[in-house]
């Protein structure tokens, strides 16, 4: 009994600090699978006592059944909110206020504790003679919620801090987040399980601290930093916000790694854009950051006023959705014809910068939002990702909203629209007669990827069409200085130098030549393989459906579409004309490849190779001059299989395809 008593000490006291080392400190000691037996052998011995279960021990996160609601819990010190800032001006204006009311003379900085905003829940814990007892909502400031028995099942919780000579009582704060890692996690699993997700990581946080069933909670990827102290009997503070918070890092209360002390204005504003700029990458989301009067003295004297501290403000970034309306829904035509709605919006300012247009990607879309021409709609632009419409407000919409359906007809050329059942997109049957696709598909034989025109940018594309100076690529070999002179802000200088470089892009790669063509289905990827497989474009024009289907990952959609634009005589006289104008590259290296040991060999792998990793395995092959495809076909030369091979193994059996195991690859691979 004794030694178990002692056994059980050992082991909370174990757990503890994995808790903190793997939550606090983000440097755990050891794997997760020695944390579960040192909490298995706790969970058996309080089994076999009962008696020596008490509330702080790691076994007890998750007690208690399920509450009808909560109680209120009152906090000793109220909990503020913060003012906002939105502009350089109101900090300028916030550090003056300050200075002024400390009476600092001229040229004097003042310290600021900055740490990002996080965009959350805030709590407040209350730790007494270093025990959790109690945690609670922010509610109204005054009274929030009882959420003990939830706050409990967080993990980066301790339920002892760390240390000795802790206070007899402490209110400690911080806000309960939810990494976004941990918000894609959780919504994956439940989009698995058929259950609803949550639209962000903020209202995902919300609602998992607010379950009346601790177990729901626990199972959620909540976590907390720690930003202040309320109340505080029987012990200290430091002279610092800054010592502070590294005092309850030492406790064992996990602090944002990102928080800094900077001077003056000129020190908040390079943190807030340096912060700013990471925003991104943080991992968890922040609306702005927060600076706080460094010196604890200096927050007593300057005090508060209502209910936000005169020592402390929030810079807010840019909101990210904002609400605006829709004046028109226009449909694009692109390169393929593929038609796409897009709403001109009443310009707003959100994530940053101003918003005009937002794409609705196809007429799925436009139905499944229902947006009309007239409604309010909320716009996000997150970072540098295109703007979209979240959701029409449907309180706002006015009665004369006008909802817009899918053109019988191009809106550009009037050539008929043809969706194929199944699809998404609905596409110009028009072809080269419709000036929207000839200059999509300009502008695509132009980009940088492609045929890399340098200069030849939208703007201008769009005028040669609409000037009528040129219909295909082709044309484009035929220009000269005196026509591009026509165009607008167009000079001697610039006119000269884009005639040579649309020279100079003649010179190209059969695989850039391919891409540039715009065959529909044809990427990058998929050009590269035709023309390595093909060697020549004579080849390629020749091959017939059959012949493309041997291309590795090349199916039949993709080598309809191929052999369809080779069969199509206007295609085949752009590309005659293309050539005739001196469009070339190099031959296929016909030495190397060839005699490379695995060149013209196709593997699929499977299975765990007893010492090659996966991609170590497809590096080898491919520098044999091998290809390495994902599925098993008749193509496939070899599988090579390892431990616990599947369905893919099965699947060359019922081919007959060779199946190898490693020693063969490597065999293989040292042919010569
Ligand atoms: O991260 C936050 N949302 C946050 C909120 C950080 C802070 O330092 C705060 C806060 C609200 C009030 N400080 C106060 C005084």
């Amino acid at each position: 009994m004794v030694a178990d008593a002692k056994r059980i000490v050992a082991l909370r006291e174990e757990l503890a600090r994995h808790d903190y080392r793997y939550y606090v400190l983000d440097d755990p000691e050891v794997p997760d699978a020695e944390y579960d037996r040192i909490m298995r052998e706790l969970r058996e011995l309080e089994a076999r006592h009962p008696s020596l279960i008490t509330a702080d021990s790691p076994t007890q996160r998750v007690s208690g059944a399920p509450t009808r609601e909560f109680g209120e819990v009152e906090h000793r010190v109220p909990m503020l909110s913060l003012d906002n800032a939105f502009s350089d001006d109101d900090i300028i204006n916030f550090d003056r206020r300050v200075r002024e009311r400390l009476e600092l003379a001229e040229g004097v900085e003042v310290d600021y504790n900055s740490e990002p905003k996080l965009d959350g829940l805030a709590i407040s814990l209350t730790y007494e003679d270093g025990v959790f007892t109690v945690g609670a909502t922010r509610g109204d400031g005054v009274k929030g919620e009882d959420v003990t028995t939830n706050m409990r099942t967080l993990r980066s919780v301790p339920l002892k801090l760390r240390g000795d000579r802790h206070p007899k009582l402490i209110e400690v704060r911080g806000e309960v987040f939810m990494s976004n890692a941990g918000f894609e996690q959780m919504n994956r699993d439940a989009l698995a399980r058929g259950d609803k997700v949550f639209v962000n990581p903020r209202n995902a946080a919300a609602g998992s601290l607010r379950q009346l069933d601790p177990a729901i909670t626990a199972s959620r990827p909540l976590e907390i930093f720690f930003y202040g102290v309320g109340a505080i009997e029987g012990g200290t503070l430091p002279e610092r916000h800054s010592e502070l918070l590294s005092m309850l890092g030492e406790w064992g209360l996990r602090t944002c790694p990102e928080i800094r002390v900077e001077s003056g204005v000129a020190g908040l504003l390079s943190y807030y854009r340096d912060i700013g700029a990471r925003r991104a990458t943080l991992g968890y989301q922040i609306d702005g950051v927060v600076y706080k009067v460094n010196s604890l003295a200096r927050q007593r004297e300057l005090g508060f006023v209502a209910r936000a501290p005169r020592w402390a403000i929030a810079h807010k970034f840019p909101a990210e959705e904002e609400m605006t309306q829709v004046r028109d829904i226009e449909w694009q035509v692109g390169r393929t014809g593929a038609l796409t709605p897009v709403a001109r919006l009443e310009p707003v300012f959100v994530g940053g910068v101003t918003v005009s247009n937002a794409t609705l990607h196809n007429v799925d879309e436009l139905t499944r939002k229902d947006v009309r021409i007239g409604d309010t709609v909320i716009i996000r632009r997150a970072g540098d990702v295109i703007p979209e419409i979240v959701r029409v407000i449907e309180e706002r919409r006015p009665r004369d909203a006008v909802a817009v359906l899918l053109p019988t007809v191009c809106p550009v050329c009037g050539s008929d629209v043809s969706r194929i059942e199944g699809e998404a997109v609905a596409r110009c049957m028009g072809g080269l007669v419709c000036a929207a696709q000839r200059k999509e598909s300009l502008k695509h034989f132009a980009s940088r990827r492609a045929m890399d025109v340098e200069g030849l940018g939208d703007k201008v594309v769009e005028q040669l069409v609409d000037a009528g100076l040129v219909e295909s690529a082709a044309d484009l070999y035929s220009l000269t200085v005196q026509q591009l002179l026509q165009l607008e802000r167009m000079g001697e200088k610039s006119a000269t130098k884009l005639i040579a470089s649309i020279s100079k892009s003649k010179d190209t790669t059969f695989a850039r030549f391919l891409f540039a063509l715009g065959i529909s289905n044809v990427g990058e990827a998929t050009a590269l393989a035709l023309a390595e497989h093909f060697g020549t474009l004579q080849a390629l024009q020749a091959a017939s459906f059959e012949q493309i289907m041997l291309v590795p990952d090349i199916g039949p959609v993709v080598a309809e579409d191929i052999r369809e634009f080779f069969e199509e005589p206007r295609n085949q006289q752009i590309v005659g004309q293309l050539l005739a104008h001196g469009v070339s590259w190099p031959a296929p290296s016909t030495g190397r490849s060839e005699h490379q040991p695995l060149s013209g060999k196709t593997f699929v792998l499977t299975g765990t190779l007893p010492t090659l990793g996966r991609a170590d395995a497809e590096a080898l092959i491919r520098k044999a001059g091998g290809k390495v495809t994902s599925s098993v076909t008749k193509k496939t030369s070899y599988v090579v299989a390892g431990d616990s091979a599947g369905s893919k193994l099965e699947r060359a059996r019922e081919l007959k395809v060779s199946v190898i195991d490693e020693d063969e690859l490597a065999r293989l691979v040292a042919l010569r």
